[in-house]
């Protein structure tokens, strides 16, 4: 008889995915710390792992068999297990390549994949400034004017909020800093048409796209200066 004594990656991805789905935030560190020990690398025990339980409490929640309380501890239990990764997604935070501003839009309370999305700018050496959740467009114009940042980045995840981005592109307009930085938006309902209506410069569709176009402006604007 042969006794299984280690778990592949995908069952323990599984478990992961299902401790999310079943809101089991008692266990939800243990299991994170057995992946990242099992050679789980960190993005990936969040994609695969926490975001994929995520879509099914999504689609539990569309189906009335969660509520909203079930939603809440989703999300906490998500943070829990956060903690465990964090440091694992930390990179050399020494040598800084640009700023940027991060936010989820007014009305707008999720922030898993902002905050994500925070910690991948940070490992790849961006200063990044986070203005929270429920952000209104003075908010975002006021970090601009203070922090003078490369990039403006908003996060949101409700239909019934993404047309506050239009809302902050309007008012750095206003304010005549809208030529100062590049604006990305991401968040499960945005898209590049989305993006192209409001005037915003890109969209994406996952945390690792998003810190790709943000690098590769500034690594542009860096080419360019170079050449001047
Ligand atoms: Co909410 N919720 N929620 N919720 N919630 C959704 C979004 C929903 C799709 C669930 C569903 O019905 N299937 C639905 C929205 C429907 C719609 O608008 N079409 C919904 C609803 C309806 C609501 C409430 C209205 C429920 C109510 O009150 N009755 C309410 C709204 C509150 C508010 O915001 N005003 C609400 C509340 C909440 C909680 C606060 C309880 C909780 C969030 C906790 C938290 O964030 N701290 C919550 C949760 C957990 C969810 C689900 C289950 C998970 C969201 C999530 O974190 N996904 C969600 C269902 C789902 O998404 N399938 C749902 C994982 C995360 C990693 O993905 O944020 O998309 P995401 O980030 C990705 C990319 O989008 C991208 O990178 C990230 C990582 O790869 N990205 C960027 C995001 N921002 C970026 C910025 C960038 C680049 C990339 O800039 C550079």
């Amino acid at each position: 008889m042969v006794i299984k004594n280690s778990m592949s990656w995908e069952e323990i991805l599984g478990n992961i995915k299902s401790a999310i789905v079943n809101l089991d935030i008692e266990n939800i560190q243990r299991l994170c710390l057995e992946a990242i020990k099992a050679g789980i690398p960190a993005y990936d025990i969040i994609m695969k792992g926490f975001s994929k339980g995520l879509e099914i409490v999504g689609e539990n929640y569309e189906r009335g068999e969660y509520y909203l309380a079930e939603l809440v501890v989703a999300g906490e239990t998500v943070k829990e297990g956060m903690k465990v990764l964090e440091p694992y997604l930390k990179g050399d935070e020494a040598q800084k390549i640009g700023k940027v501003v991060i936010g989820t839009v007014r009305g707008d309370l999720h922030d898993i994949g902002k905050n994500i999305v925070a910690i991948l700018l940070r490992a790849s050496g961006f200063d990044v400034i986070d203005l929270g959740v429920d952000v209104p467009p003075e908010r975002f114009v006021e970090a601009v004017r203070e922090h003078k940042p490369d990039i403006v980045a908003m996060s949101a995840l409700l239909t019934t909020t993404m047309n506050e981005m239009e809302n902050v592109i309007k008012a750095l307009k206003e304010a005549g800093l809208r030529n100062n930085v590049k604006v990305i938006i991401g968040g499960a309902p945005v898209t590049d048409e989305f993006a192209k209506k409001i005037g915003a410069d890109a969209a994406a569709k996952d945390a690792v796209e998003g810190v790709n176009i943000c690098k590769s402006w500034l690594y542009r604007a860096d080419q360019s200066c170079q050449a001047n």
